[in-house]
């Protein structure tokens, strides 16, 4: 029997009574025997009235002037503001985010809500001359109907807050499942657009795993989805997407690269190395996984992350100091764990870490040592895949051309860095990465809201999360032609 508290869906305005067979709990990965709560276990039935509750909503949303639909959101953004502590506290505790990180994450949607609550008096669409004099030509943003929204746990406030947010500004109505590993975090947000007072149906919130997601990507009344996570798993709602002519902006894996220049500041990059590398315990799509250094700086980079790494902090992520928290649960450790073990059967030399932590305090969380991986050449799994976890692999190389054509030389292309003292040299560089994201002398993670927010090649499906842009992704444009001369004149003909 769960003894931890029973936090319930959301399903137009309501909060849905449990179904005591169909529930599961959400476990702290510092201390995977303190269960977090317990939560609905969607099936099909719970996604049915959950997306009947949107698509019912759908109208008067869409047709609440959207300069009023922003004024909801300058009061979430305030709601969420005095709950920041909270959140993050209980983010700590559920996904092992350390608690700095964690206020980081809740600011991250504070500043989401604001920003699309203005785009609510900008929701621009053009107008443009016409072939013929007094014809006008105009185009106008229209919002899709339900958009069904399945969002990860490494940013439990953060990712969910730049999918809905645009979403619902822009007139959708949404249907949102949390990860089944941050299901408290998913409600919290579900609480706050209660709490502020959006129209009943506008969001709902369906927990649960693949059942509940699969059901709201395959229900015939969603009209998009919208999802960050696995690149399996996005490559699956991809393909059911497509078959079902149902629209989908996919956030997916990354494997990104650091390329350490001769002449870059050495401090400098080793700090942003220990920030990009293992920050979020490696968790992030956006990580640093990959090291790309020139030879004559190899020895001083390598040499200064290992001094540093011994004064990580790691531990309870609850603590204002802690550094570096646990990996998700018992999966991440072992993939973790055999992707080192591959890497050291295929010739790569292990400088430290490798293991999960054994001794006391550590030895209960799913606490992994930050790793790094000297001799990695581009064709190991290490250099290809995604590890999610504190991982870095080191491939030495001697020219720029070496070094930009194996930080391309991967399936995704999400975030890229490079350091280098030279403008020229990084910006040459910068215009050949294959990446959505690219940063100067700063590591790999860091991305901030107004600007866009993706990948190329496999790390997405070509949409852009954040920055005005992310609209294109909620809307569909509509073109609106007016003939007012009482004559039918024939467009490329008269
Ligand atoms: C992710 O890793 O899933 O740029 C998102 C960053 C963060 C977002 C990362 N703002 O690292």
């Amino acid at each position: 029997m769960p003894t931890s508290p029973f936090y319930p869906n959301y399903i137009n305005g309501a909060w849905q009574s449990a179904n005591p067979s169909e529930t599961f709990e959400s476990y702290n990965p510092a201390q995977p025997n303190v269960s977090i709560g317990t939560f609905q276990a969607s099936t099909a039935e719970a996604i049915n009235q959950a997306v009947l509750a949107a698509k019912q909503a759908f109208p008067a949303w869409k047709a609440l002037p959207a300069p009023k639909r922003g004024e909801l959101f300058f009061k979430l953004a305030a709601y969420i503001a005095t709950k920041k502590e909270a959140w993050a506290t209980e983010m700590a505790t559920e996904m092992g985010k350390p608690y700095a990180e964690a206020l980081g994450d809740v600011q991250e949607a504070i500043e989401m809500a604001t920003f699309m609550g203005g785009e609510g008096r900008r929701l621009h669409g053009f107008q443009t001359p016409s072939e013929f004099p007094n014809k006008w030509l105009m185009a106008i943003r229209q919002p899709i109907g339900v958009c069904g929204i399945i969002t990860p746990w490494n940013f439990p406030i953060a990712v969910p807050s730049w999918k809905l947010f645009p979403a619902i500004i822009a007139g959708n109505t949404v249907v949102f499942k949390p990860a089944e590993q941050s299901p408290l975090m998913g409600f919290r947000m579900a609480e706050a657009f209660d709490a502020v007072g959006f129209p009943a149906g506008v969001i709902n919130l369906v927990q649960g795993n693949e059942v509940a997601g699969k059901a709201i990507v395959n229900h015939a009344d969603v009209g998009l989805i919208s999802f960050t996570g696995s690149t399996a798993t996005g490559t699956w709602i991809a393909t059911r997407c497509a078959e079902q002519h149902k629209l989908c902006a996919l956030e997916l894996g990354g494997k990104n690269a650091c390329i350490v220049w001769e002449d870059a500041n050495l401090d400098l990059a080793i700090e942003g190395l220990l920030w990009g590398a293992f920050g979020t315990a490696g968790q992030r799509c956006t990580a640093t996984s990959r090291l790309i250094v020139h030879r004559s700086v190899k020895k001083a980079v390598v040499e200064g992350l290992l001094a540093k790494i011994p004064s990580l902090k790691i531990g309870n992520p609850s603590l204002v100091a802690t550094q570096v928290g646990p990996l998700i649960d018992t999966d991440a450790v072992a993939k973790v764990q055999r992707m080192v073990a591959t890497a050291l059967t295929q010739g790569a030399t292990l400088l430290c870490g490798g293991k999960r932590f054994t001794e006391p305090p550590l030895h209960e969380g799913f606490y992994f040592q930050p790793t790094v991986l000297d001799d990695v050449v581009p064709t190991m799994e290490i250099a290809q895949e995604e590890v999610f976890g504190p991982v870095l692999s080191v491939i030495t190389v001697d020219s720029l051309e070496e070094a930009v054509a194996i930080a391309n030389g991967v399936r995704y292309g999400l975030s890229a860095a490079i350091y280098s003292q030279d403008m020229g040299l990084a910006m040459g560089v910068v215009e050949q990465l294959e990446a959505g994201l690219t940063y100067i002398n700063a590591p790999t993670i860091g991305a901030e809201t107004h600007v866009p927010f993706g990948g190329v090649k496999q790390s997405g499906n070509g949409h852009r999360e954040a920055s005005n842009l992310v609209l294109d992704t909620y809307t569909q444009w509509k073109t609106i032609s007016i003939e007012t001369t009482r004559t039918l004149r024939k467009a490329q003909m008269d």
